[in-house]
Order: C-alpha cells, then structure tokens, then sequence
C-alpha cells in the first residue's frame, strides 16, 4: 500500500493534500506533514480546506498557505485526502481537479473512495500513517514535519489520554522530540492560547451543564444566542464536551450546538462501555465507538430527549 503511495508521488509532479471540514489537529497537521514532505522531495503541493486553519494550529509550519477556496485549485497529478472517512467531508468536488484520490484515514468505516485506500483503524493518528509514509520512502523528517506528525498525535491521542494512545504513537512521538520537537511550544500553542471568546462562551455552556437521574450521561449545550452574546463562533466550541465527559461516573457526554433554529449538531464522546458510533449512525451521522456526531432536528428539548431515551435504552444493555 505505501509502495503504491510512493510510486505515485514518484511520478507525480503536482498535488493537493486536503482533509475534513472544520479540521481537528491530526487533519489539519497531517495535511501540513505531507504537504512539506512532498515539497522536500521537490514537488509542489498545495494545502486545502474547505474551512482553513484554527487559530490554534495556525502556528503548524506552512499554515499559512493553505488555501480554503476551491477556485484557487487548478489539477493535480494526486489529491490525497487524510482523516476525513468520507470524501464529502473534504470536498465532493476534489476528483474533478485530481487524476487519482489518494485515501489515507484511520476511521473505521472508511469510505474507499480513493484509487488508493490506505486505511488502518488500529493507528492512533492519520498522522501515524503519513510518518509509515515517509519513513517507508526512507526520507528524513525534518523539523517542519516533526513538529506536524508530533502535533497530530498528540491531539488525536487527547494528549496521550485515550485508548488509541498505543505504542506507535509514544514512539513517534519520542523520535519528534528527538529531532528537536519542544512539547511545551506545541502544547502551549494547542492549548493555552485560547481567545477570551472562548472562555466567556465557556462560562455560559457551563450553565447548561445536565446530568441524567442514573449520573451515567452528561451534556452541555451552545446555542446562537451565545455566540452573539460572547462574539465566540463554532470553531471556539472544539473540546467544551470535556466538561460533561470528566464527571465521575459519566459514562457518555453529549455537546448540542444549535446550526439553525430546530437544528441540532450533537458530538458524542463515550468512556468505552456504548458504541456512540453506531448510535450517531443510527440518527443518520456517522463515527468512532468512542466519538461520534449527528444532527438531530427539533427543538433543544425535543433534541436532548430524543438522544437521552435512545441512550437510557443502550445503557442498562452495556452494564
Ligand atoms: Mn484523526
């Protein structure tokens, strides 16, 4: 599968590396390992996202040249597309501009949507998969790479938190911190340098904080009035579902944010015991056993009590 990989960036001139819409770290610092890795081999590549980078990744080296708006793409020998499960996450139109999609993902589920599918559910990282890459073309890896791989993992490992924190992921890691890597500049850029948006929206989430009757689900909820309330967005959202999550004895937390009047997005995180990736598919979204997401329609009553009986079905199941 790498050797395939290879073989076509051997060939290849020209490519475009994208991943998911509103990206999380691994999406968008696997997008940015690539990118260099590919321009170091002398090729041009091109960064995209439909949304851009988040203020907190903007410090990933070669951020500030991804380009967010299709019109800027010409073609391309290869587009890869990294984490993303799905090619509409990423952007339906990318096969019009690329000969081949390149697929690399560790979503289970993952669409095979790629001429090449490098899928591998057991990595704690698409980031993991792009180092097999580049170590499989026994090329360096350079600071600017490093600094990408080691912010991928550990964003998608929760800082070395969850499950999916497997040895691959403490040694890649450990051979970025050898290369120069500093954990403290990568930590503080991802997690201490949050707008003041965001904690004023945070004050006001935590306000809605519900705990059901049998302590094992939680939930927080943002809503349009608070974003206009506190001049916070969407993307100051991204791990406000924590709070619910790390109450002793929540087994699943639950984030609504209110998209429109009666929509709902609903983000999942389980503890391990409810597969919340085939409830969300249930509701027509889509996931992991332990993150998920959804959109339910109705209003934030109606949302919260449709997701709360499902899960008071599934819980008693899983004890
Ligand atoms: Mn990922």
């Amino acid at each position: 599968m790498i050797d395939a990989i290879l073989k076509v960036i051997r060939e290849g001139r020209h490519f475009v590396v994208a991943s998911h819409a509103h990206p999380d770290g691994d999406a968008m610092a696997s997008t940015l390992a690539m990118v260099n890795f590919l321009r170091e081999l002398g090729k041009d590549a091109v960064a995209f996202n439909v949304d851009g980078v988040p203020e907190e990744l903007q410090f990933l080296p070669g951020a500030h040249q991804v380009v967010c708006d299709r019109n800027a793409l010409t073609s391309y020998d290869a587009g890869f597309v990294l984490d993303s499960g799905e090619l509409s996450r990423a952007g339906d139109f990318l096969p019009a501009y690329c000969s081949l999609l390149i697929n690399i993902d560790h979503h289970p589920h993952s669409e095979p949507f790629g001429a090449i599918n490098y899928v591998d559910e057991e990595a704690c990282a698409t980031g993991a998969l792009i180092y097999r890459v580049i170590q499989g073309a026994g090329h360096p890896i350079s600071p600017d790479v490093a600094v990408c791989l080691y912010t991928a993992i550990l964003s998608d490992t929760g800082s070395f938190r969850y499950s999916n924190a497997n040895p691959e992921a403490f040694s890649i890691a450990s051979a970025m911190v050898r290369i120069g890597v500093s954990p403290w500049h990568v930590a503080g850029n991802l997690y201490e340098s949050h707008p003041i948006e965001r904690i004023k929206l945070l004050s006001h989430v935590l306000e809605t904080l519900s705990v059901s009757a049998c302590g094992r689900f939680g939930s927080v909820a943002v809503t349009n009035e608070m974003f206009h309330a506190t001049g916070a967005g969407p993307e100051h959202t991204d791990g406000l579902i924590n709070y619910p999550r790390s109450i002793r004895g929540v087994e699943v937390a639950l984030f609504f944010r209110q998209v429109d009047g009666d929509q709902f997005k609903v983000s999942f995180r389980s503890k391990g015991l409810v597969d919340v990736g085939s409830l969300a598919r249930e509701l027509g979204g889509g996931g992991h056993h332990n993150a998920a997401g959804a959109t339910v329609f109705g209003t934030m009553e109606q949302v919260r009590r449709i997701v709360f009986d499902r899960l008071n079905e599934l819980l008693p199941l899983s004890q």
